[in-house]
């Protein structure tokens, strides 16, 4: 609410406050005597002079009260509703919801049934591993170590969990879902048209780790999470009071992806180093969950159309299914590919990461049957439906014609980064 909002709120309230004074001192008997509400002739007689006199203030105070009354009723009811429009499910096309986007059957670990949102979320059953997937690509453990004047030692340790996403109303109704998961945290618009969901108290914490530690993470991300967990042991032992503690600290942030900021690495001249956790994921906790997470995340559903001399129409269509990754979580890559087994992996000298690619149209139709217990969230799986609505298509041979071209063509423009249609039912 602006500050002109609440200047006009606040001036409707006085109005209603004067109006309301007026009338009790013009008519004290309408809301001293409790009388009238018994006697049927006072009532009625007061009624016809009200009618008669034609009290403005009463009037007044009446539709004030109206606009009061739907004011806040409109308040609650926008609050639930609009949960309910970006609901991801509903906005997928038939089409592509039949068969492509089941719902999974497990159920998250606890959801509040009390909560009036946990139950408007409660038929979205995300999965645990979902979630996993999803840190794997997106997710940041963050150790905050900053100077303070509030601790004796002057320096004081935070952390931190987030989850990023770029800003639009699907994707802010997933994060929505994804805190209604964990039971705490908090989703955040930032000026960047980014959202986060960022979970910052040490008991908050407690419950992330819990989670990933039930379900471990994959890609290199598991060694920034062990070296986080290693400073939440630190502080439930209290350490982190002492000048000893904020040095191993220190020391176990010198090996997160930020490192250490000039202030600290002065301080970390005086550290014993710690060494880096090494990566040991465990592959065999690779499923399509996880995987609707991390492509959720780091994936990409492409849909190209291209000038071809050797067509007909002298244009081609291509699908194309891609998962980018930095160079040390490469082997995630790998394992994907043995995991599905279908694609490539090829290395992108100049941006220093990998690909994962999955180009031709009959391993993508594998692909959507392996993928089909999975669920995305958000904008990924308004672009999966439009890619499985253009495969469609191509699998009808549409594409060979102009008329399946042109419709493939407006698909391509409205989806991934061309999308501004997130209301779709
Ligand atoms: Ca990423």
């Amino acid at each position: 609410m602006n500050t002109l909002n609440i200047f006009l709120e606040v001036l409707t309230l006085l109005a209603l406050l004067s109006a309301l004074a007026t009338i009790t001192s013009t008519n004290p008997i309408i809301f001293n005597s409790p009388i009238i509400f018994n006697s049927p002739i006072i009532f009625t007689s007061l009624l016809n002079y009200q009618l008669l006199e034609f009290n403005f203030n009463l009037v007044l105070v009446l539709f004030i009260s109206i606009y009061y009354f739907y004011y806040f009723y409109d308040l609650a009811v926008v609050n639930s509703i609009k949960i309910n429009n970006v609901l991801v499910e509903s906005q997928i096309p038939t089409q592509a919801r039949s068969g492509v986007l089941k719902s999974s059957d497990e159920l998250p670990n606890e959801t509040n049934k009390t909560d009036i949102n946990a139950k408007i979320f409660d038929h979205l059953n995300i999965n645990p591993w979902f979630i996993t997937g999803f840190t794997d690509g997106e997710g940041c453990f963050y150790i905050k170590v900053r100077p303070s004047i509030n601790t004796k030692i002057g320096w004081t340790v935070e952390l931190y969990f987030n989850l990023v996403a770029k800003n639009n109303p699907v994707n802010l109704a997933m994060f929505e879902e994804i805190k209604q998961f964990f039971g705490v945290g908090r989703v955040r618009v930032t000026a960047l048209n980014y959202i986060y969901f960022e979970v910052g108290s040490f008991k908050d914490c407690l419950k992330i780790r819990d989670h990933f530690l039930n379900y471990p993470l994959i890609s290199y991300k598991l060694v920034y999470f062990q070296l986080w967990c290693k400073v939440i042991d630190i502080m439930m032992a209290k350490e982190h009071l002492t000048m000893n503690g904020i040095l191993k600290i220190v020391a176990l942030k010198a090996h997160s992806p930020k490192r250490l900021n000039e202030v600290l690495l002065q301080l970390f001249k005086l550290c014993t180093p710690i060494s880096c956790p090494n990566y040991q994921p465990n592959f065999k906790n690779l499923n399509v969950h996880w995987l609707a997470g991390f492509i959720n995340a780091d994936g990409h559903f492409g849909l190209y159309i291209k000038e071809s001399k050797t067509n007909k129409l002298g244009v081609q269509c291509m699908l194309r299914i891609q998962i980018t990754q930095q160079d040390r979580s490469l082997i995630v890559l790998h394992e994907i590919k043995k995991y599905l087994g279908m694609g490539q992996v090829s290395a992108n000298e100049v941006k220093k990461t990998s690909d994962f690619t999955i180009g031709s149209q009959k391993q993508i139709n594998e692909f959507i049957i392996i993928f089909k217990e999975a669920k995305l969230l958000g904008a990924k799986a308004l672009d999966f439906a439009d890619f499985c609505f253009a495969l469609d298509l191509m699998n009808q041979k549409a594409h060979l014609t102009p008329k399946g071209v042109s419709q493939i063509r407006k698909i391509s423009a409205g989806m991934n980064t061309g999308r501004i249609n997130f209301n779709r039912g």
